[in-house]
C-alpha cells in the first residue's frame, strides 16, 4: 500500500480489496506523510489485516510499533539497525531489510533480519531513481540466504513468469496492483498465476 498511488481516503477500500483478493502480506509505504497521518492510516489498515490473518508491516517507523499492533517493520539500507528496531518495538516483531545486492542480502541475514526485499529487479515508477539489478543473481541469492526473499521492483502480472522462472519464490508488487482498475481481480489473477 503505497500512498504515492492511493489517496488516504481510499486506503480502507483498497486494503479490503487486496485482502479479499488473497494477498499474503501487506506493507504500508507512506513516504513524506506526517507521523500522525502514518499512524492513523496504519491503524485503519491493521483493523482490516488483523482479523483476516494477513501480516501487516510498516515501512520505516519502528517507533510506531508500540502504538500500532502491526506484525513488524521494514528498514532500508540507511534506516538503522535491526536490533535498534526491535528495541523500539519492545515486543516480538518481524523486521525486514531492503537489499540491492547479494552482499547486502547476506549481511542483512547475518544482522538478524527476518526477511529481505531484493531489488529493484526492473526499472520502476515507484522508485524512479533506483538502479535495476536484474534477474541473474537470483539463483546464487537463494543459495546463500536462508531467510525469506521478497523480489521487488517492476514486477507485474505480465512479467511474473519470467521472475519465477529465474528463481524467485516470493514477490512484492506495488504499482501493478494499485493502478489496476480492479485491484481485487488483479490479486486474484496474480495468485492464480503463482
Ligand atoms: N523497493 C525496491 S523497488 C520498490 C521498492 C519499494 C518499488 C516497487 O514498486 P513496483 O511498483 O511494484 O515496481
Ligand atoms: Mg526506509
Amino acid at each position: 500500500m503505497d500512498l504515492g498511488y492511493v489517496k488516504p481516503d481510499a486506503v480502507t477500500e483498497i486494503t479490503k480489496k487486496l485482502v479479499r483478493g488473497g494477498i499474503d502480506l501487506l506493507q504500508l509505504r507512506a513516504k513524506e506523510f506526517p507521523l500522525d497521518e502514518v499512524r492513523r492510516i496504519a491503524q485503519l489498515m491493521v483493523g482490516i489485516t488483523q482479523p483476516a490473518g494477513v501480516p501487516f508491516i510498516l515501512n520505516d517507523y519502528p517507533q510506531l510499533l508500540t502504538e500500532v499492533p502491526a506484525e513488524g517493520c521494514h528498514l532500508g539500507q540507511e534506516d538503522g539497525s535491526i536490533a535498534e528496531a526491535r528495541r523500539w518495538a519492545g515486543r516480538q516483531v518481524i523486521v525486514g531489510r531492503s537489499t540491492h545486492s547479494i552482499e547486502q542480502a547476506v549481511a542483512a541475514e547475518k544482522e538478524g533480519a527476518d526477511y529481505i526485499g531484493y531489488g529493484p529487479l526492473f526499472p520502476t515508477p515507484t522508485k524512479p531513481d533506483a538502479v535495476a539489478i536484474g534477474l541473474s543473481g537470483l539463483p546464487k541469492l537463494h543459495d546463500q540466504v536462508r531467510i525469506p526473499i521478497f523480489c521487488i521492483g517492476g514486477i507485474k502480472e505480465d512479467n511474473l513468469r519470467k521472475v519465477t522462472d529465474a528463481g524467485a519464490q516470493r514477490v512484492c508488487i506495488v504499482s501493478d496492483l494499485l493502478t489496476a482498475p480492479d485491484p481485487y481481480a488483479k490479486v486474484r489473477a496474480i495468485k492464480a498465476d503463482l
